[in-house]
C-alpha cells in the first residue's frame, strides 16, 4: 500500500483521517519527531482545536523548520482545520502566536450577534477560479466546524498565485480551502465529509490534484465577477440519533423510549429493541445522515472503563460512516473496577481515540452546572466541559440536556426563567419552565434550561443537544417554546431533539425557530421515514440540505 505521512502531535482525536486514508487505500506512518519529517514524501498536517496550542506545540517540538523544508522541497503538503490556519501569519484566537506565514492575514472570529458561533455542519468550498480545485465540487457539501476564519478578499489570494474555495455563513464569506504548487488545505473535514471528501483527500494523495493546478492555474482563468459573489451555503443538518443500552439478554442493541420508558408495553416489559447500533449508523449514513450520534443512555448504572462494547461500536461505525460521530453516556470522572480514579478526559480520550468526532455530557453537565453557580458564576478549570474543550476544542464537546416542563401559574411563582405557552398545564397554568434531569430523567434539580445551557457554554461547551422528556418519542413534533428559550439565552449551536414524528416536523422547526440542527430517533428506527425522505422533502420546501453522494 502507498504511505502517507501524518504528523502525531495533537492530543489525537484523528482516528477518522486515518480510517478514510486507509479506505482510499493509502497506510498512515506517524511521524513523531522532527527527524522524521524528512522521510515524509507526502505529509498531512491535522489540526485540532486551538491556533495557539497547535502552533505552539509545533514550535517547541522543533517541528516548524522541518514543516518549512518539508514546503521549501516542493513535496505534497496538506494541511486540515487548524493545518490550514497554521499556514497563516497569525489568528484572533492567539495574536501572540504566530503561524508559519506562507499566506499573509490573519484569521479572525465569526460575528456571533446573529448568528451561532461555532460555525457547525456542511457548507460550500467553490472555487470560481478552478472549479474542480482538488476535485472539489460546487454541488457538493462539506463538513465545517470552527470558530476563526480567514475572511475571503476577492483577488487578494488568488494575486499571490493561490487558488481560494470559499463557503458563506451568515454573510460571512471565508476562505475553505486554499492550493498553490505543493501545498494544499482545508478548513473543512474532508474525512469527515462523506465521499466528497473522500474525492478530495485521494485527489491529494495520488496527486491529481496538484497535477491539475499546475496545468490550470488560478491566474490563467478569467472569472466573470458575479460568478464571485458566493451564495450563503449552510445546509439544514439533520442527525439520527440511536440510544443504546444492554437488553435483558445482555445484547447492546438501539432503543427507544416513550417519554425515556425504553420497556414494551405488554406485560414482559422487556427492552424495546429496535436494531444493531453499527448497521443502523451506516445505514442512516447511506440515508444522508450529517451525523450520527450514540447515546449510552444506561452507562449511569455501570462502570464506564467496563462499557468496552461502545468503543467496539465505535471503531466499526467509524471505518464505514464518514460523517461526524457522537457519543454520549457516562462521560464523567469516575472510578475503575479496582478503585483507581479515572477522569472524564480520559474517558473521552478513549472515545476520540476509537472514532468519535465529539462527546456528550449529561448529568455531570447539570452538576457541575450547580457548582458553578454555587461558586458565584466561578469556573477553576477543574469540570469536565472545561477538560475536554481544552484538550480536544470546544467543538468536541456536546451538552446533552433532557428538560422536563413545570407548570406554574404565574411568573411570579417560580425564580426560574419562564416562557408564556400556547400549551397551558392542567389545570390551565399559562407558564411553564423547564427543569434540568440527571441520570436519564430519573433525578429532577432544581436547575432550569436557561441556567444550564448558560453555565456550560461559560465552560466551553461548543454545543447543545436539546432534548424534551415530555416530547419524546411522541411523535408530536419539536417542543419549538424550548427550542425558542435556550436558541435565546445561548450563542452556541443547539440540535433540537425529541418529538420528530415525521419530516413535517422537521420543517416546522427549521421555520418557526432558530435551530442549528434537528435530530430524530424513533421515526427512522421503525422505518417509518428514512433520512432521504425527511431531506427530500425538506428541499422540496425551499430549505437547503446536502444529500448523500455515493
Ligand atoms: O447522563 O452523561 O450519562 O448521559 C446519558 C445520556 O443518555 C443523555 O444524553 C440522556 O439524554 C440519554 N438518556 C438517558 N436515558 C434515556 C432514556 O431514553 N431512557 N435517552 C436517554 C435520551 C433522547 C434522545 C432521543 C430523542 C429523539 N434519548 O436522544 O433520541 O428524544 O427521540 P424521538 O425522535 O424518537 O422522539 P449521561
Amino acid at each position: 500500500m502507498p504511505k502517507v505521512h501524518l504528523l502525531d502531535y495533537v492530543a489525537g482525536n484523528v482516528r477518522s483521517l486515518v480510517n478514510a486514508i486507509e479506505k482510499i487505500g493509502y497506510e498512515v506512518e506517524w511521524i513523531r519527531s522532527p527527524e522524521e519529517v524528512a522521510n515524509a514524501e507526502k505529509l498531512i498536517l491535522p489540526g485540532v482545536g486551538h491556533f495557539g496550542h497547535c502552533l505552539s506545540m509545533l514550535s517547541s517540538a522543533g517541528y516548524l523548520p522541518a514543516l518549512r523544508a518539508h514546503i521549501d522541497a516542493g513535496k505534497p503538503f496538506m494541511g486540515i482545520c487548524v493545518g490550514l490556519q497554521a499556514l497563516f501569519s497569525s489568528s484572533a484566537e492567539d495574536p501572540q502566536c504566530p503561524g508559519l506565514g506562507l499566506l499573509p492575514g490573519a484569521l479572525d472570529k465569526f460575528d456571533a450577534s446573529s448568528k451561532s458561533v461555532p460555525h457547525i455542519g456542511w457548507n460550500n468550498a467553490s472555487c470560481p477560479t478552478s472549479p474542480s480545485l482538488y476535485d472539489l465540487r460546487p454541488s457538493s457539501k462539506y463538513y465545517y466546524v470552527h470558530s476563526y476564519k480567514y475572511p475571503y478578499k476577492k483577488g487578494e489570494l488568488e494575486g499571490l498565485g493561490w487558488a481560494v474555495a470559499t463557503g458563506t455563513y451568515g454573510g460571512e464569506t471565508f476562505v475553505g480551502a486554499v492550493a498553490k504548487d505543493n501545498i494544499f488545505a482545508t478548513q473543512f473535514h474532508p474525512e469527515k465529509s462523506g465521499v466528497a471528501g473522500l474525492r478530495v483527500i485521494r485527489a491529494f494523495l495520488d496527486g491529481s490534484g496538484a497535477k491539475a493546478l499546475a496545468m490550470n492555474p488560478p491566474e490563467a482563468v478569467s472569472t466573470p465577477t458575479d460568478q464571485l459573489v458566493a451564495a450563503e451555503g449552510l445546509t439544514r443538518r439533520v442527525i439520527a440519533c440511536l440510544d443504546v443500552r444492554t437488553n435483558d439478554q445482555g445484547d447492546l442493541v438501539v432503543t427507544k423510549g416513550d417519554q425515556y420508558d425504553v420497556r414494551e408495553k405488554s406485560s414482559d416489559r422487556s427492552v424495546r429493541n429496535l436494531g444493531k447500533p453499527v448497521e443502523l449508523a451506516k445505514r442512516y449514513y447511506e440515508q444522508g445522515a450529517d451525523e450520527v450520534t450514540f447515546l449510552n443512555i444506561t452507562s449511569f448504572r455501570d462502570c464506564p472503563l467496563a462499557d468496552l462494547p461502545m468503543l467496539e461500536i465505535l471503531r466499526r461505525t467509524s471505518e464505514t460512516v464518514f460523517v461526524p460521530l457522537t457519543i454520549g453516556g457516562g462521560i464523567r470522572d469516575t472510578s475503575d473496577v479496582d478503585g483507581s480514579k479515572v477522569s472524564a478526559l480520559e474517558i473521552a480520550t478513549m472515545y476520540f481515540k476509537s472514532g468519535a468526532d465529539k462527546v456528550s455530557i449529561g448529568s455531570d453537565a447539570v452538576l457541575a452546572a450547580e457548582e458553578y453557580y454555587n461558586a458565584g458564576k466561578t469556573l477553576f478549570g477543574n469540570t469536565a466541559i472545561e477538560q475536554i474543550s481544552k484538550a480536544y476544542g470546544n467543538q468536541a464537546v456536546v451538552v446533552s440536556v433532557d428538560p422536563k416542563r413545570v407548570y406554574v401559574p404565574k411568573q411570579a411563582a417560580t425564580r426560574h426563567a419562564t416562557i408564556k405557552t400556547k400549551l397551558p398545564g392542567p389545570k390551565g397554568e399559562e407558564y411553564c419552565w423547564y427543569a434540568c434531569t440527571i441520570k436519564g430523567g430519573r433525578e429532577t434539580r432544581d436547575l432550569d434550561v436557561v441556567e444550564l445551557t448558560q453555565a456550560v457554554e461559560a465552560m466551553g461547551a461548543g454545543e447543545i443537544l436539546l432534548n424534551c422528556i415530555d416530547k419524546d418519542g411522541t411523535n408530536s413534533g419539536f417542543d419549538l417554546e424550548l427550542i425558542t428559550q435556550v436558541k435565546e439565552a445561548v450563542r452556541i449551536p443547539v440540535i433540537a431533539s425529541s418529538g420528530a414524528g415525521n419530516p413535517g416536523h422537521f420543517q416546522e422547526v427549521f421555520e418557526q425557530t432558530t435551530t442549528d440542527a434537528a435530530l430524530g430517533a424513533g421515526m427512522f428506527h421503525r422505518g417509518e421515514y428514512t433520512v432521504k425522505q425527511v431531506k427530500d422533502y425538506l428541499a422540496e420546501k425551499g430549505l437547503v440540505v446536502r444529500q448523500f453522494e455515493g
